[in-house]
């Protein structure tokens, strides 16, 4: 049978993750909240909300729902506008290569991210019709390290978890993998993401022959 390739969008696929990082840096510096690169490691895969709840505990304040609300809107916009212009040029190194040898394949590509703004970003940089299957944050309830976004990814691919790769940048996201025992792997720094069962620094250190091993 098939097997399923779920990739996470921000950090993975796109670099985004930086545009994730100077909105939320701007709602911390206004709320006088240090927020470094390394605070910023924990946000990663996780959802715009429990975001806020991590900067806001470190800089020990307890928020109204009303100005978490109003946060939350700004730092949506900000982003916003970071991505308006993002084009294919964005795609991180090593990504369409991949991606394109898993069709020529003819094996299945599905989407498992936290972010609401999946879509549009996959269109802006032109790959949406790569995707089989598209799971995110509008579609889940629970955020990684809770499997749920990878598990809904495989079943709408009709893959068993056991037959599906995940590619992560985060902590919770390779959290999430393992849970559902998928084959996770990191994409990044492999001291932050020791978790993972296999660890590349980006896709351009990936070969096809690694792809390929998979499937057979
Ligand atoms: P949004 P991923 C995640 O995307 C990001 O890593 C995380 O930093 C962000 O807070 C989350 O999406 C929600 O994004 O605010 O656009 O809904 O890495 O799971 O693709
Ligand atoms: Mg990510």
């Amino acid at each position: 049978s098939k097997k399923a390739f779920i990739f996470d969008l921000d950090g993975v696929i796109v670099d985004t993750a930086r545009y994730h990082f100077l909105a939320w840096q701007k709602i911390a510096a206004e709320l006088g909240i240090e927020f470094t690169p390394e605070h910023n490691e924990e946000l990663k895969g996780v959802s715009r909300i429990r975001s806020l709840d991590i900067i806001l505990k470190l800089g020990n304040i307890q928020a109204s729902e009303e100005n978490k609300n109003k946060w939350l809107k700004q730092k949506n916009e900000d982003y916003l506008a970071y991505i308006e212009n993002m084009d294919e040029s964005e795609i991180l190194p090593g990504v369409v290569n991949i991606l394109e040898f898993i069709k020529e394949k003819n094996q299945l590509i599905g989407l498992g991210s936290a972010s609401k703004n999946a879509r549009p970003i996959l269109e802006k940089v032109k790959i949406l019709h790569l995707f089989d299957a598209i799971v995110d944050g509008n579609d889940v309830t629970n955020a990684k390290p809770d499997p749920e976004v990878f598990i809904r990814a495989a079943k709408l691919l009709n893959a068993t978890n056991e037959n599906s790769m995940v590619f992560e940048d985060s902590v919770a996201g390779i959290q999430a993998a393992n849970i559902a025992n998928m084959t996770s792997i990191g994409i990044g720094d492999e001291r932050i993401l020791h978790e993972a069962k296999y660890n590349f620094k980006d896709f351009t250190f990936m070969d096809t022959s690694f792809i390929e091993a998979f499937i057979d």
